[in-house]
């Protein structure tokens, strides 16, 4: 592995580790990035270490990419690369998003496969182990995110890195009988092996990865303390369910509730109850599913009709994706539908806003409302959720409506769990959270936050890290910088 690195403070004299992260694409900061729960976590754990965030810049180019442009920022590096054009939509818009986001959501609907594209994700990660190699420094701790970048500890591998390399998945892992499916799986889960840890968000991810692992090399490679052994590599397999900033999110919601935009809002509800859903505009969110589960509760419990708002907040993703411009024309028929059908001249039934905010701003709407609806048709986690837990006054605190096929309801059993795709229980639910007591209220989130706390975005890093760093054979040497180790 090569040394000479680049030059930040993890060069220096203290010998420990240094954290470089790698993901599709990266946030620098103050640029407005797209929303996504990703970001959130990677920036929170390097905030946190300091380190390098490797990753796609956001350019596209017709020549070949040259090295990597560097910016450092308060202790964290970021190295951005170009893609080719071409190159860049057959492997995110192509292979990454209409492959295999639909398989790991168990959309087969909407996935199709095509070689060209998954040679482009070939060559894509291939193209960031090259320009990643130089940047390295012999102790590493090398931690890739999500299912664009699957191939690249095996080409960082092939080019010598021999230390710690760890891979956390943000999506669900599909169960076998699904994931074979895909013509390539075998070389995808063998692709999982060539690192040290690999991480997801819940038991069933896990339980699921290891269907594909008996499949494919037997039950003999799953050892009793749940490592897996293929040839002379060991992996640890572990769940690490990812949390967002309790104490950020509870600061950045009180005081954005005397910010201009959300006293507006506030205002403009003339005394409604509300109910806020934000969600990036994703048909593994579920919204259609939502929007009709409203007009259900709206047709059962007309008392509700004029008195309550319910605001999604959905701001556009993927847009060169024809599912995503499929799901974008669905939403706004069925929000004109539901408009045109209840609204009066002084109430609309539901505000639909296809926009980001900044980060603080979102948590104010999201203190504001009486109901929160987070109802995926599956998700690896889902921050959202837990980001309007967090939000919640807990004198006075609003009622969460959650999908149990968001990996977040494995922890929040408090939330009121329903079935997205089932339009009446989930208008039920919104009924029974409007009506509920507020001792109900105050008891279901003093349960939820418990959790939230015990679970936060910082025991996320810290523990896939640590886990990293045995896994490397060592005592942990990433030294927290900053608050919230
Ligand atoms: P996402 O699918 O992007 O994440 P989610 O976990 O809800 O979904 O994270 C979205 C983040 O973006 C939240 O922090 C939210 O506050 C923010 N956001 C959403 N809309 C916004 C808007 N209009 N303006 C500003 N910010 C907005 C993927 C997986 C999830 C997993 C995360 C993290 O799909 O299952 O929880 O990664 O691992």
């Amino acid at each position: 592995m090569p040394g000479g690195g680049i030059g930040d403070p993890w060069e220096s004299v203290t010998g420990m580790s240094r954290l470089v992260c790698v993901s599709n694409r990266i946030s620098l900061p103050r640029k407005s990035a797209a929303p996504g729960g990703l970001a959130v976590g990677v920036l929170s754990a390097l905030k946190r270490t300091g380190g390098l965030w490797f990753g796609w810049g956001g350019e596209t180019t017709d020549e070949p990419p040259g090295d990597p442009d560097l910016h450092i920022r308060e202790g964290v590096t970021y190295a951005t690369v170009d893609l080719r054009k071409r190159e860049f939509d057959l492997y995110y818009n192509g292979y990454a998003n209409q492959v295999l986001w639909p398989l790991f959501h168990y959309f087969l609907r909407g996935m199709r496969y095509n070689v060209e594209e998954r040679d482009a994700y070939e060559s894509v990660n291939r193209l960031f182990a090259q320009k990643l190699l130089p940047l390295l420094q012999p102790r590493d701790l090398i931690w890739v995110h999500d299912y664009h970048l699957i191939p690249l500890g095996r080409h960082l591998r092939e080019m010598g890195v021999s230390g710690p390399l760890g891979f956390f998945l943000h999506i669900p892992f599909p169960n076998i009988e699904m994931l074979r499916v895909l013509p390539p799986y075998a070389e995808l889960l063998r692709d999982l092996t060539h690192y040290d840890v690999v991480g997801f968000q819940t038991e069933n991810d896990l339980k699921a990865f290891y269907s594909g692992i008996e499949h494919l090399f037997g039950a003999e490679a799953i050892r009793g303390d749940g490592r897996v052994r293929v040839g002379d590599r060991t992996l640890r397999a572990e769940v690490f369910p990812i949390g967002v900033d309790v104490v950020t999110v509870q600061n950045e919601a009180m005081e954005a509730m005397s910010s201009d935009v959300v006293r507006r809002m506030y205002d403009s509800l003339m005394g409604r109850q509300l109910m806020v859903g934000v969600d990036r505009l994703d048909y593994s969110k579920g919204l259609v599913e939502r929007f009709s589960a409203y007009q259900h509760f709206l047709e059962t419990y007309p008392e509700n009709v004029g008195r309550i708002t319910y605001m999604q907040i959905a701001p556009l993703s993927r847009s060169d994706v024809k599912a995503y411009v499929e799901i974008r024309q669905s939403l706004e028929q069925a929000a004109g539908r539901t408009n045109g059908r209840f609204a009066d001249t002084d109430w609309t039934p539901i505000r639909y806003l296809n926009r980001n905010f900044p980060h603080a701003t979102l948590m104010g709407l999201l203190r504001s409302a009486h109901v929160g609806i987070v109802t995926p048709l599956r998700d690896g986690m889902n921050l959202v959720a837990k980001e309007f837990v967090a939000a919640q006054n807990p004198d006075d605190p609003g009622v969460l409506i959650l999908s149990n096929l968001a990996g977040a309801a494995r922890e929040l059993g408090s939330a009121l769990l329903v079935n997205p795709y089932d339009s009446r229980a989930v208008g039920h639910a919104i009924q029974a959270a409007l009506a509920m007591p507020l001792p109900e209220r105050r008891e279901r989130h003093a349960a939820m936050l418990q959790i939230l706390k015990r679970n936060d975005i910082a025991a996320w890093s810290r523990r896939f890290i640590e886990a990293l760093e045995k896994a490397g054979g060592s005592e942990p040497r990433v030294r927290a910088v900053g608050k919230g180790s």
